[in-house]
């Protein structure tokens, strides 16, 4: 039976060239997966391969890696998708509205770790394991299988992936990740990841963290905030990270507006959280959403809504979902004190 890796090349055979695409504003699991795809295929087909993204690489610590692997992505053009013969996606899949992709675009690969999806795409070869923590993970495992040590620059690269999607095998990583992050740990350049996790950020950073806390808002073990417009669109991501460390919190949801698109980010505390069900059934059939459990997001275009309007529309639509009461007011993070105060004890 040929392997995952044969079946994988084999898709290839007499393409010259190959496009990747990460998802839109990829974070690092993206960005390793998209590289450590290039540099399989690049070693072990004839198929020359570039990667593209949409959207902004706005993050500082995703800026920061994407410098340190000398920048190997660049923007797509609408000609380079017109121009694409194969096309791979990395961390994304067909029909989720995060990527590149056009329809009537034929897709050869798909890799990726995000709940299956109904596509109706014909997809070649499609390597979706929703169970796996990070994309960088799956690809750790077709280098092995393919005999290739990666470069210390890779290997920093798809460790940090792992690290980020999984905050450090805490959320949502299996024995596979583990695996994964043992064999790559050796190889890492420790300097530049430490150089890369506290990449400076922008005075703009500050700002958007002070909307952000002025904004929150507490219903019950929920927190909510709505920071309109912001520098870069996985902002959100962060933020919602930063709120769900409220204690006593099981949800913490952030939206925010950039590009003419509302985006929406959602964690929950728990395993098989509903994080995705809550950014599906929330955003419904006025944009894109997907993700796990713990986390999720999506997407909708504002064209002529406006967008404080459509930002309290899901809101309204997040609170129904969570059966808080219509009449709940919400109470400000800055100003909120809860029932029972447990976690200020002095640790002697
Ligand atoms: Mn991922």
């Amino acid at each position: 039976m040929a392997s995952q890796l044969d079946t994988l090349l084999s898709t290839l055979h007499g393409f010259e060239r190959l496009l990747i695409l990460p998802h839109n504003n990829p974070d690092p699991d993206a960005i390793a997966s998209a590289v450590a795809l290039k540099e399989l295929l690049e070693q072990k087909s004839d198929t020359a391969c570039q990667i593209g993204y949409k959207g902004i690489i706005g993050r500082p610590e995703n800026r920061a890696l994407v410098r340190y692997l000398q920048r190997p992505m660049r923007r797509l053009t609408a000609g380079d998708m017109r121009q694409a013969t194969a096309i791979a996606l990395v961390d994304t899949q067909p029909g989720t509205g995060n990527s590149a992709l056009e329809n009537g675009v034929e897709v050869r690969i798909v890799i990726d770790h995000h709940p299956i999806n109904d596509y109706d795409k014909v997809v070649t070869f499609a390597d979706v394991r929703p169970q796996i923590g990070a994309t960088a993970t799956i690809m750790t495992e077709y280098l092995q299988e393919a005999g290739i040590e990666p470069t210390s620059t890779l290997a920093t690269a798809l460790f940090y992936g792992i690290k980020t999607d999984t905050l450090g095998l805490v959320r949502g990583a299996t024995a596979a990740d583990i695996a994964a992050y043992l064999y790559l740990q050796p190889l890492i350049d420790v300097n530049a990841l430490i150089a890369i996790e506290n990449a400076q950020v922008p005075p703009a950073y500050f700002r958007e963290l002070n909307d952000t806390v002025q904004a929150a808002r507490i219903y019950g073990d929920v927190v909510i905030a709505y920071i309109g417009s912001m520098e870069y669109p996985d902002l959100v991501g962060e933020m919602a990270d930063l709120l769900l460390r409220l204690e006593d919190m099981q949800w913490s949801i952030c939206m925010g507006i950039h590009n003419d698109q509302l985006i929406m980010s959602v964690r929950n505390r728990r395993r098989r959280g509903g994080a995705g069900q809550l950014a599906r059934a929330v955003v419904g059939q006025d944009g894109t959403a997907g993700g796990h459990g713990m986390m999720a997001g999506g997407q909708v275009q504002l064209h002529d809504h406006d967008a404080a309007q459509m930002a309290h529309d899901l809101m309204h639509r997040i609170l129904r979902y969570l059966d808080v009461p219509p009449d709940t007011t919400g109470a400000p993070l800055l100003s909120y004190s809860p029932q029972k105060t447990h976690s200020m004890q002095v640790l002697s």
